[in-house]
C-alpha cells in the first residue's frame, strides 16, 4: 500500500486529492494547522474520517514537519499548504512569503533529510506569470514570470527552490503550475463561489446587491476534481519536471456574473456593484494556460466544462441556503 502525505489536506484540493488517493488504494496522511476556532476546519474531509490520518503541524514549524515525515515515511508528498488568497497576501505580505516561500524550503529540507526516495509535488500557481502573456495569448512553461502580488512572488520562490532541489540533490520533485480551479468546496471569498453564493442569496430574496472588484480581469477556470488527478499523474511521471494544468479557455469576471445570474433567471447588471475595497494594488488581468503537454504526454483531460462546474456550484448553494 503506497503512502501519501498531503499538507493542506483540509483545503479544497486536499480534500479532493485525498478522496482520489483513497480510491486508488493509498494510505493517506495529512497535516492540519491549528486555528484558534476549531469549528468548521475539517468539514471538507469529514466524509473521510476513518480513511485518512491527520496530524497537527505547520509548514512554518520545521520540527513538526520532520516529526510527521519520520512517523509516516511517505512514498509521495503533496505540498498544498499555503496562504492561498491573492488579495489577502497584500495585507499579510511577510506571513505569505514565510509560509508560501520559506515554508516550502522547510519541507524540502525535511524531505531531503528524512525520506529522499519519496516523490514530491509542489502546488505552483499561474499567479507566478503576472501580466506576462505569449504573443498567441497563452502562458506556458517558457513564459517569463513577473508576479504582481506577494502571493505570486512567494510562489516563484518556492517554484525555484523545487527546481533547485531537484537538480542539486537529484530529488524526484515536480511543480504543477495550476491555473484557477474551483468547486462547491471553494472558499466563499474567491470570486466564483462569492458570485454563485451571492446570486443564489439574491434569487432567494436574502439580499439585493453584490459588490465586487475588477470585473474585466480574465481567468482560466477549471474544476479542482480534475486538477487533483493531474497532481497524481505529475508526481508519478518517471521523470520529475514541471507541468502546466489549465482548461485552455478564459472568461472575464463579468462573463462569470452574466452566466451565473442568467442561469438563475436574473440580469447581473441589476445586482452587481463595484467596491474599491476588492481591487488589488496591482491587478493580474489575464490568464490562459497552454496545457497541451500534460494532455499529450500524461493523457490528462478535464471532465468538467466551465458551465458544468458552475451549474454544480449553483446547485450546491441552492440546496444549502
Ligand atoms: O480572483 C477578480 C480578482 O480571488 C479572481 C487562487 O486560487 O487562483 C486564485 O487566485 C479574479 C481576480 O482568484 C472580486 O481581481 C473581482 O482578477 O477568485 P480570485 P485569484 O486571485 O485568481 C490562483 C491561480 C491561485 O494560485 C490562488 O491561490 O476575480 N475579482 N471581484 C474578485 N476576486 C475576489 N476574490 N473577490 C471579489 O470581490
Amino acid at each position: 500500500m503506497k503512502k501519501a502525505f498531503i499538507t493542506g489536506i483540509n483545503g479544497q484540493d486536499g480534500s479532493y486529492l485525498s478522496e482520489h488517493l483513497v480510491d486508488l488504494g493509498y494510505e493517506v496522511f495529512g497535516m492540519i494547522r491549528r486555528h484558534s476556532v476549531s469549528e468548521n476546519q475539517t468539514y471538507r474531509i469529514e466524509g473521510l474520517n476513518n480513511k485518512i490520518t491527520t496530524f497537527y503541524g505547520d509548514i512554518n514549524d520545521q520540527q513538526s514537519i520532520s516529526n510527521i515525515l519520520k512517523k509516516v515515511q511517505p512514498d509521495e508528498i503533496y505540498n498544498l499548504a499555503a496562504m492561498s488568497h491573492v488579495k489577502v497576501s497584500f495585507e499579510v505580505p511577510s506571513f505569505t512569503l514565510k509560509t508560501n516561500g520559506l515554508g516550502v524550503l522547510n519541507l524540502l529540507e525535511a524531505y531531503k533529510a528524512i525520506c529522499p526516495k519519496a516523490k514530491f509535488y509542489q502546488a505552483s500557481s499561474s499567479e507566478m506569470f503576472g501580466n506576462s502573456i505569449d504573443s498567441d495569448g497563452f502562458q506556458r512553461l517558457t513564459t517569463p514570470m513577473n508576479p504582481t502580488s506577494p502571493y505570486g512572488c512567494a510562489k516563484v520562490l518556492a517554484y525555484n527552490l523545487v527546481n533547485h532541489y531537484r537538480n542539486a540533490y537529484k530529488l524526484h520533485a515536480s511543480n504543477g503550475i495550476l491555473f484557477n480551479h474551483e468547486s462547491p468546496r471553494r472558499g466563499v471569498n474567491f470570486v466564483t463561489n462569492k458570485v454563485v453564493k451571492g446570486a443564489v442569496e439574491i434569487k432567494k430574496g436574502l439580499r439585493t446587491k453584490l459588490a465586487l472588484g475588477n470585473l474585466d480581469s480574465s481567468r482560466d477556470w477549471g474544476h479542482s476534481y480534475d486538477y487533483v488527478r493531474a497532481m497524481h499523474l505529475i508526481i508519478n511521471n518517471v521523470k520529475p519536471r514541471n507541468w502546466i494544468v489549465s482548461s485552455g479557455q478564459n472568461r472575464s469576471v463579468r462573463d462569470l456574473c452574466e452566466y451565473v445570474f442568467k442561469f438563475l433567471g436574473l440580469n447581473y447588471k441589476d445586482y452587481i456593484t463595484q467596491d474599491e475595497k476588492y481591487l488589488r494594488p496591482e491587478e493580474l488581468k489575464y490568464l490562459k494556460g497552454d496545457s497541451s503537454e500534460i494532455r499529450e504526454l500524461l493523457d490528462w483531460k478535464p471532465t468538467y466544462s466551465f458551465e458544468a462546474m458552475i451549474d454544480e456550484m449553483v446547485d450546491s448553494w441552492m440546496k444549502k441556503i
